[in-house]
């Protein structure tokens, strides 16, 4: 079975539990479980995993070259400062896809640049823990084809 890797960055755990304003009332244990679920449903296996260290974004970003078929991904704050990350996506040949909870081109200046964009396959944001629900079935659709590669390799 196809897995892919769902990679979160750092103050996600806090998901639900502070700033629901912004982020949602949703926790990022529902999230995972309501991904796992859905993976399975699609016959996708779905390994869903949380750091506060970029250098551990950096290791499993290495780690699904092995691993995993597609990496989707919501870096947080490393999303704008992160050239490590960019560095370590480069290297992965599947598709990826970053997801934000909110709509990051309404919110400050600084979190309108995004170094993962570059390599991102395709970029959701804005719709909440949806977000990645509708990324996990567009790897499922994606990865199902046989010549996937022909739609989601312009980067
Ligand atoms: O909208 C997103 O998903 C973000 O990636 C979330 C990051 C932020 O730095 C990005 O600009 C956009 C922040 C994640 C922190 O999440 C918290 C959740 C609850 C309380 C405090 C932080």
């Amino acid at each position: 079975m196809a897995v892919v890797f769902v990679l979160n960055g750092p103050n996600l755990n806090l998901l639900g539990k502070r700033e629901p304003e912004i982020y949602g009332y949703t926790t990022l244990a529902e999230i995972e479980h309501g991904l796992v679920a859905a993976g399975q449903a699609m016959g996708l296996g779905v390994d869903f995993r949380q750091t506060n260290h970029e250098g551990v974004l950096v290791d499993w970003i290495q780690e699904a070259r092995e691993k995993a078929a597609g990496i989707i991904i919501n870096p947080a704050a490393f999303t704008h400062t992160s050239v490590a990350i960019l560095d370590a996506l480069s290297a992965f040949s599947g598709p990826i896809v970053e997801v934000h909870l909110s709509n990051i081109h309404k919110r400050e200046p600084f979190r309108h640049h995004s170094y993962v964009s570059r390599v991102a396959t395709g970029v959701i944001c804005g719709l909440g823990g949806s977000g990645y629900q509708l990324a996990l079935r567009w790897m499922a659709e994606t990865l199902a084809e046989p010549d996937a590669g022909a739609h989601w390799s312009p980067r």
